[in-house]
């Protein structure tokens, strides 16, 4: 089946003033560290539903208890209760427009189910929520040797953090990674992701403070040749000067890849804060601009009441959540199963 992220990967755009920049930069610096010893194998997955469950927890207070109480104090199913159910959705970061949309295909469902009991509404309004988070795309498509990552999103959203995660879980599946500090605007963040990259047990190039991100991606695609990585992921700054200057690095950045890896998948991830609500999904518009998203990343499930944004985000954006996370350790950003993700919530 054709993967409609896959073919925008592939256009050549010559462009010989950067590469010039990029060749005659100074002060570029790689560090191997993928000899130390492999992560531990994978915990059982039992281990992360149970944080997820953990994470999900005021979540699931912010949404399913409060359907929970409704459907005990309603002894029969009407349109009241329909009512009481859309207000509980909208006041807990589904957004409006998708709370509406449940509680209508609810109604529908109910009446051609013949459903009579709060526990058939109940088990009704976790299917549809689950249809609504299903996509076939939340896997990574990372097919082609070498793959790129990029990670894209504003400033303290959780970008640097999670690369270190998804490094670690690819390594745990047997890749080999390098990660590029493309985010030059604080000497902070490079040093950050060192740390990330070393705990990973995987090479990072960087260069220093202030110098051209794109330059960072370009050797750090070829470190990742002539090592023979499996998987690039590139880091990036959340802010710059201006909104506009930050686009137009990002859109620079993908040129570069794309025209020196034409053949390459690339998945471009935005990260987006949960803790944030439906600040989230406006993010996710203005961050379209600069390359079609194929995917995202839903940080700080835990400790937000607002979980229930991922269902607004899903189904306003339509783009798939690839990855969420539930905790600031290594393993707490694991791939999204939408019905583990249900399973949890309710
Ligand atoms: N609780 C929690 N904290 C997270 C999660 N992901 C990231 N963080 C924290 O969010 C803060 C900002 O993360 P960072 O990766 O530096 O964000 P960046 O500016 O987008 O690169 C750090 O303190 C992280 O530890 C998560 O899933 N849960
Ligand atoms: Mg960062």
């Amino acid at each position: 089946m054709a993967n409609r992220w896959f073919n925008w990967g592939k256009k050549k755009e010559p462009e010989p003033e950067d590469i010039k920049a990029d060749q005659t930069t100074a002060n570029n610096e790689t560090e191997e560290i993928s000899d130390q010893p492999e992560p531990a194998p994978d915990k059982p997955k039992a281990g992360f539903f149970g944080r997820l469950k953990e994470g999900l927890k005021k979540t699931r207070e912010s949404i399913t208890h409060r359907i929970d109480q409704v459907l005990v104090s309603f002894g029969k199913v009407d349109e009241e209760l329909f009512e009481e159910l859309e207000e509980i959705l909208i006041t807990s970061d589904m957004g409006m427009e998708t709370s509406l949309r449940i509680i209508d295909e609810l109604r529908q469902k109910v009446k051609s189910e013949k459903i009579i009991d709060p526990k058939g509404v109940r088990q009704a309004i976790k299917d549809i929520i689950a249809s609504k988070l299903t996509d076939e795309n939340t896997s990574l498509k990372l097919d082609t040797k070498p793959s790129v990552i990029v990670i894209i999103g504003v400033n303290g959203v959780g970008k640097t953090t999670s690369i270190g995660k998804i490094a670690h879980y690819l390594r745990s599946k047997g890749k080999k990674v390098t990660v590029a500090a493309a985010d030059t605007f604080r000497a902070a963040a490079i040093d950050q992701l060192e740390i990330w990259a070393k705990r990973a047990g995987v090479d990072i190039v960087k260069h220093s403070e202030g110098s051209d991100p794109s330059a960072v991606v370009f050797d750090a695609i070829n470190h990742v040749k002539s090592k023979g990585a499996d998987v690039l992921i590139c880091d990036t700054a959340g802010r710059l000067h201006t909104k506009k200057n930050l686009m137009e690095e990002l859109k620079k950045i993908f040129r570069i890849i794309r025209r020196e890896l034409p053949e390459a998948d690339i998945e471009t991830l935005l990260v987006l804060d949960a803790t944030t609500g439906q600040n989230a999904v406006s993010q996710a518009k203005t961050f379209s601009e600069v390359s079609e998203l194929s995917g995202l990343i839903l940080t700080k499930l835990d400790g937000t009441a607002k979980g229930g944004v991922i269902v607004s985000i899903k189904s306003e954006l339509n783009i798939p959540v690839k990855f969420i996370g539930v905790g600031e350790q290594m393993d707490d950003l694991q791939p999204f199963n939408p019905a583990e993700f249900v399973e949890a919530l309710f």
